[in-house]
C-alpha cells in the first residue's frame, strides 16, 4: 500500500456523521460546520506531514557515511528485516550525442570473496537471486538516470539471505562505456542509500565525493556479515574496464 492510499483510509474514521450538520433549523449556521472545517483542516495538515515524511528523505535518523566507513545495521536500525538499497546518479551535460546508461548490479559473494555462481550476479538480465525466497531482488533497469532520487534499486531480505552469502556488493557500471567513450568523469551525484522497508525510513547513505575521471565501473558499498550482524561499508572504488573488470575481480 502506498503512503497516499494509507492516508485515504486514515481520513475517514475521525469524521462522525453528526459533524456534517452545518445549519440550524432557523437557517443560521451552526457551530458544527466550524468543527468539521477545523477537522478537515487538521486532517489535511496531518496528511500532508505524514505523506511527505514518507516521500522525502533524508530525515534526521539517517546516517551519512564517508568513504571507508563501516557501520553495524543492528546498531543503527535494531530488528531490521529488509532493506531497500537505492542507487542514484546524474549524467553531466555531454556533447557525445550518445545515450548514457548506468546500471546497478549486485555480486553475492561467498566467504572467499568470489561469486557463488553466475546466478549470484544480479543485474538487469538476472533480476533475482537463485534462492527459493529470492532474497535479493533488482527492481529493474533505468536507461537515463534522469532526475533526483533512486535511479535503480535492489531489495534485500536480510532474514532470508542464504548462509553461504557472506558479502553483498553493490556496483554501478556504465553500459558500453568504451564504445561510447564515456566514464565516471561525466557522472555526478552518485550515491547509495539504505531504507528500512518496514518503516520506510532512510537509515544511511553514502554520497560519492571524489572527482572520478577514467573509471567506468564503481563499487559503491558492501553489506557483509560480521559476528552474525550485517554491516555496511562505504567503498567508492572506481575501476577501468567496466563491468568486465568487476566480473574478473569476483570470478
Ligand atoms: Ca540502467
Ligand atoms: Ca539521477
Amino acid at each position: 500500500m502506498s503512503g497516499e492510499e494509507e492516508n485515504i483510509l486514515l481520513l475517514h474514521p475521525v469524521m462522525p456523521d453528526s459533524e456534517f450538520e452545518g445549519y440550524n433549523e432557523d437557517g443560521s449556521r451552526s457551530g458544527s460546520l466550524v468543527t468539521i472545517q477545523t477537522l478537515i483542516c487538521l486532517q489535511f495538515v496531518y496528511n500532508f506531514v505524514k505523506f511527505h515524511s514518507f516521500t522525502f528523505t533524508p530525515d534526521k535518523m539517517s546516517i551519512s557515511l564517508k568513504k571507508g566507513q563501516r557501520v553495524s545495521l543492528e546498531k543503527i536500525a535494531p530488528g531490521l528485516i529488509a532493506v531497500f538499497v537505492g542507487l542514484g546518479w546524474d549524467v553531466k551535460r555531454t556533447d557525445t550525442g550518445k545515450s548514457f546508461d548506468l546500471d546497478a548490479s549486485v555480486f553475492l559473494l561467498g566467504s572467499n570473496e568470489k561469486l557463488l555462481s553466475d546466478q549470484h550476479f544480479i543485474f538487469y538480465n538476472n533480476l533475482t537471486s537463485p534462492d527459493p525466497d529470492q532474497s535479493v531482488k533488482h527492481m529493474g533497469d533505468n536507461l537515463t538516470g534522469a532526475g533526483e532520487g533512486d535511479d535503480e534499486a535492489i531489495i534485500v531480505d536480510l532474514r532470508k539471505v542464504p548462509p553461504e552469502v557472506a558479502k553483498i556488493v553493490f556496483t554501478i557500471t556504465i553500459y558500453e562505456a568504451e564504445e561510447r567513450g564515456q566514464n565516471f568523469g561525466q557522472v555526478e551525484n552518485g550515491f547509495v542509500r539504505l531504507v528500512d522497508v518496514q518503516t520506510k525510513q532512510e537509515i544511511l547513505r553514502y554520497d560519492l565525493s571524489e572527482d572520478y575521471s577514467i573509471e567506468t565501473a564503481m563499487i559503491m558499498g558492501e553489506l557483509y556479515l560480521k559476528d552474525g550482524e550485517w554491516r555496511m561499508s562505504a567503498i567508492g572504488e572506481g575501476y577501468q574496464g567496466g563491468l568486465q573488470a568487476l566480473l574478473d575481480r569476483y570470478n
